[in-house]
């Protein structure tokens, strides 16, 4: 095998965004996009000399080529190994544990994640750390500062290597061990909850459909909930990972899993849905006829924590994304425990769960995770729920209930406007911005803003100042807009809002979000100027 040294030019745009680098597939396809990009990220962490790496993908069209060109590069920097998923599969839990449990030096997760996948879709790169996280912000600067003063890359002669079975073989001087990419997943969340327990549930009758959006979940899930755990066949459903998702949008939330919320509304509804997103790393949780927001997910499972066996001897602390609502702050405060508050996207859990200040983590975005692995994992937090469920032996519902009369209701809804034109959400959030000193004591909706600010974060492990991470207001009473612009998106602008309000008063648990919060949703409308703004009268998706 030669290495070939390939001159180059700098491409602009390779700045990765709140979970690496998301463009179109046909941008990643173009002249050496991918290639310039990989190499940036050698270059970026100091090379991968001697180092081990992890590989996969969530098998989105584009997975497979992309995974051999990245094998070229790492053989062509003298990569000591690489450990790939078979079919260059992997979900970006799995890669997290593999990168951690191997003490590999990082690793490659190719994927979009809930972005659409196929030739007019999406495709992605992320590049985690050796404590199997997603690169902090100055790893990801480093990267992007070397993506602009490329000038060549290299990488190997060879025709692609087989991936399809389990086994070892060498690229140059490059071992690759081609891994089981379901096997060491399903041994870690054995090692965590009570099998025991929810095996006998299912014995008993209990009935679950578990949505994999024909994306990398599927073969976790058949192995772990119908396998091993004895949930009826035909449980999981779209449970072949499709390098388009079938056509569909893998992001679990009412809108995208349509026909799980249908199922678990109608009168033939199981006792509990889930769904996970392309990678795996998202969950949405839903009981027969009860949909749980993932803030208050994060909340139920922080106060029932301790009947999984890993959480037994209680929590460290939590830690939420700041848009997330405040549901989970209030079980903090009764367990006496730390409650941080950080900016989205998982790569600022990190420190925290490194430091052993957090054991739970979570996102309003359908992200829930905990200190096994350094991601949100999808799988995971459904088997947290199937292990609370078992030991509590009650409905979802009723689950519900009784956590919003000990802790009161956050209802929360996140409205987001898609494509819109990027001047005019950055006028937007100008407007806003512009806005925030003179706020407080102003009164929209019937609701006086209490404050308002632009959301900064100093990591208090390492002391690095996070800035411009989202616009928030909040008004007397505990309600809240968040107003932010996506990093994730591929086309124009994706402008988020998040709104909140609390109420204590049991009468009001069974309103609907939307109603509850129109008041709130009004606000956020006289403030920012959404509609005219934008040109939309209703947001494209409403969670
Ligand atoms: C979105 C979510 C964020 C999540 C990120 C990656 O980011 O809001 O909470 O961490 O996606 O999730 P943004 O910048 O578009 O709001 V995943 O599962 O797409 O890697
Ligand atoms: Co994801």
């Amino acid at each position: 095998h030669s290495i070939r040294t390939v001159p180059t030019e700098a491409i602009d745009g390779q700045k990765p965004g709140t979970s690496g680098l998301r463009k179109k597939t046909a941008v990643f396809q173009t002249h050496h996009y991918l290639e310039n990009f990989i190499q940036s990220i050698w270059n970026g962490i100091g090379g991968v000399q001697g180092k081990v790496l992890v590989l996969g993908g969530d098998g989105r069209h584009f997975n497979t080529q992309a995974a051999q060109v990245v094998l070229r590069m790492a053989a062509a920097s003298g990569a000591k190994k690489v450990i790939v998923g078979e079919r260059a599969l992997l979900s970006t839990p799995a890669a997290s544990n593999l990168i951690r449990k191997r003490g590999a030096d990082g690793g490659i997760i190719l994927s979009a994640s809930h972005n659409p996948g196929g030739p007019e879709g999406d495709f992605g790169v992320k590049f985690n750390s050796a404590n199997g996280g997603p690169a902090s912000e100055s790893v990801t600067a480093k990267i992007y500062e070397a993506t602009r003063s490329l000038t060549e890359f290299h990488i190997l002669e060879s025709q692609d290597v087989g991936l399809t079975a389990p086994g070892t073989v060498m690229l140059g001087e490059m071992q690759i061990e081609i891994v089981d990419p379901v096997a060491d997943y399903a041994e870690m969340m054995a090692g965590i909850f009570d099998f025991d327990a929810i095996r006998a549930m299912f014995r008993g009758g209990f009935r679950m459909r578990f949505d994999a959006m024909h994306a990398v979940t599927g073969p976790y899930a058949k192995a772990i909930l119908e396998d091993t755990l004895g949930a009826g066949p035909g449980t999981v459903i779209n449970g072949t990972p499709l390098p388009d998702f079938g056509d569909g949008h893998p992001d679990p939330n009412p809108i995208w899993a349509k026909t799980l919320m249908d199922e678990m509304m109608g009168d033939q509804a199981p006792d509990f849905g889930a769904a996970s997103d392309g990678d795996g790393d998202r969950n949405m949780i839903v009981g027969r006829h009860c949909y749980v927001t993932p803030s208050d997910s994060l909340a139920v499972l922080a106060a029932n924590a301790t009947l999984v066996p890993a959480y037994a001897g209680g929590l460290k602390g939590v830690a939420r994304s700041m848009p997330t609502s405040g549901a989970v702050d209030r079980v903090a405060e009764a367990l006496g425990i730390d409650c941080y508050e950080t900016p989205t996207g998982w790569k600022f859990f990190g420190n925290l769960l490194d430091a052993g200040r957090a054991t739970l983590c979570g996102e309003e975005s359908a992200g829930t995770g905990s200190d096994h692995v350094r991601e949100k994992d999808g799988l995971w937090a459904v088997l947290f729920w199937l292990n609370v469920l078992a030991r509590r032996d009650l409905p979802v519902a009723d689950l519900m209930t009784e956590h919003w009369a000990r802790y009161g209701r956050n209802f929360y809804s996140r409205h987001d406007y898609e494509g819109v034109d990027s001047d005019a959400a950055n006028g937007l959030m100008d407007h806003v911005r512009d806005q925030l000193a003179t706020l407080p004591g102003h009164s929209f909706a019937g609701m006086v803003v209490s404050r308002a600010d632009e959301f900064a974060y100093d990591d208090p492990v390492d002391g690095s100042r996070s800035e411009g991470q989202g616009l928030r207001i909040s008004f007397d009473g505990g309600a809240r807009v968040v107003l932010r612009l996506s990093g994730t998106g591929t086309e124009g602008a994706t402008l988020r809002v998040y709104l909140e309000k609390v109420e204590t008063d049991p009468a009001t648990f069974g309103t609907d979000a939307q109603q509850a919060l129109a008041p709130v949703i009004a606000a956020a409308e006289e403030i920012a100027e959404i509609a005219t703004r934008t040109g939309r009268t209703a947001p494209d998706v409403i969670t």
